[in-house]
């Protein structure tokens, strides 16, 4: 840790209430360059537990940056990992207000939903596969709360990855069912799709994402729960919505799941 617990206290303050307010900021390498990823969790902890302070839940965890589409299209190089606060999920079919959110964009993930606990080190996709209930389409919204969505690494593990809102629905799918690699998805923008994909394009396997989650948990000693909704990371490039947008994902074998921005 480079950082001091007043400051990971404060750091975390403002990008809450940043969220909060739907409004950007300036990203915190700028300000404090030694920053390493333990300070970066340690923030993003913070602001879970502020939001816990409050009342909410933390329903589901996500992992983010593993497919090399969304990689480039950030400029950056390895995966990383948030959560989910209860007043993130929308229901399917359902509005997300923009008036609330800075500049958001929408992502096709695949969801996983597990039936038992993963713990890692040594967490492998056989053993993700064996611990999951079903997995189904789910649609993430993401808004960083850095300035025109400009940031490094350090500075979204410290904004929860961008965590925003997200929507999950469709027909669940038995893993023994599909094959999560080649399983196809299509992302449609007011009736026209705007995104295509294949399982594999997160990591090779949507399940290596969640085996990567369980891995990092186990370096402070955590798991994944059983009957923990995870969000496996964006198939493809993020697209950019506004009011109006009508937003569907249809995932070959699962249905679909849209929601609308007003
Ligand atoms: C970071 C979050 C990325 C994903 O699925 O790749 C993410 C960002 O691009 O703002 O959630
Ligand atoms: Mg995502």
């Amino acid at each position: 840790m480079k950082l001091d617990q007043a400051t990971i206290t404060a750091l975390a303050e403002r990008l809450e209430n940043c969220e909060l307010q739907a409004q950007d900021t300036t990203k915190i390498t700028d300000e404090h360059p030694d920053m390493d990823w333990d300070d970066a969790y340690a923030i993003q902890n913070t602001i879970k537990a502020r939001k816990i302070a409050r009342g909410a839940r933390i329903i589901g965890l996500k992992a983010g940056l593993t497919s090399h589409a969304k990689m480039k299209q950030m400029g950056v190089s390895t995966p990383v990992f948030g959560f989910m606060a209860d007043y993130y999920a929308v229901p399917d079919g359902g509005e997300v207000k923009v008036s609330e959110l800075i500049h958001p964009k929408v992502e096709p993930e695949i969801a996983f939903v597990t039936k038992s606990e993963l713990r890692g080190p040594g967490c492998h996709i056989g053993a993700v596969l064996a611990a999951t209930d079903f997995v189904m389409p789910g649609i993430e919204v993401i808004d960083s709360r850095y300035r025109d969505f400009k940031f490094d690494l350090k500075s979204v593990v410290a904004d929860n990855t961008s965590a925003a809102r997200f929507v999950v629905g469709g027909q669940p799918a038995d893993v023994a069912d599909v094959d999560l690699r080649t399983v196809g998805i299509v992302m449609e923008k007011n009736g026209v799709p705007v995104a295509f994909g294949a399982g594999a394009a997160v990591l090779g396997h949507p399940a290596a994402a969640i085996a990567m989650l369980a891995n990092h948990l186990a370096a402070s000693g955590e798991c994944i729960p059983a009957g923990t909704l995870i969000l496996s990371g964006g198939i493809t490039e993020a697209v950019s919505v506004s009011a109006g947008d009508n937003v569907t994902l249809r995932v070959q074998g699962m249905g679909s799941t849209s929601l609308r921005f007003v």
